[in-house]
């Protein structure tokens, strides 16, 4: 499975660093910013697929396992660095997992919230995919 991270842009100097995400980074207009935070250790999050969404995830805090499969293999990405944003395509079952205390998940979406685009079904999305 081919996995593509982006390098967000990072000014750093002695009183600390920012990053900075401007639309030309993300390979998509981003309609949707929205955070997942508090997280106990023992959650799985995801266990769904999109049939259109894009996402970018990013660790602003903290790091977290992403488990991607693509209905042929499985791939696991550990996040720990604010400038690092993994780009999750659409028809893409995802899992997040070992959460760190504190850790927060920023995701970057190409659409706006819609339970229709969601496969939360494994077996639904494996017959998805032929
Ligand atoms: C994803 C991972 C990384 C909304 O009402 N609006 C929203 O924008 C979102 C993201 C969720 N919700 C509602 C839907 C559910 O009733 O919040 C509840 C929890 O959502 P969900 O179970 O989908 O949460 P996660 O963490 O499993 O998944 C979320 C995103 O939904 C998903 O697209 O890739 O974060």
């Amino acid at each position: 499975m081919e996995i593509e991270i982006i390098e967000i842009p990072k000014i750093e100097n002695s009183l600390g660093n920012i990053a900075v995400v401007e639309n030309d980074v993300i390979p998509f207009d981003i309609k949707r910013v929205y955070y997942l935070y508090d997280i106990p250790s023992s959650s799985i999050r995801g266990g769904h697929s999109h049939k259109n969404l894009q996402q970018v995830l990013i660790a602003i805090s903290g790091s977290f396992d992403v488990v991607l499969k693509d209905g042929f293999s499985t791939t696991t990405i550990t996040l720990n660095k604010p400038d690092k944003g993994l780009l999750i395509k659409n028809n893409t079952w995802r899992e997040l997992e070992n959460f760190s205390s504190g850790a927060v998940c920023l995701v970057l979406a190409s659409t706006v919230y819609n339970e229709g685009d969601y496969i939360r079904d494994f077996d639904e999305f494996l017959e998805s995919k032929k």
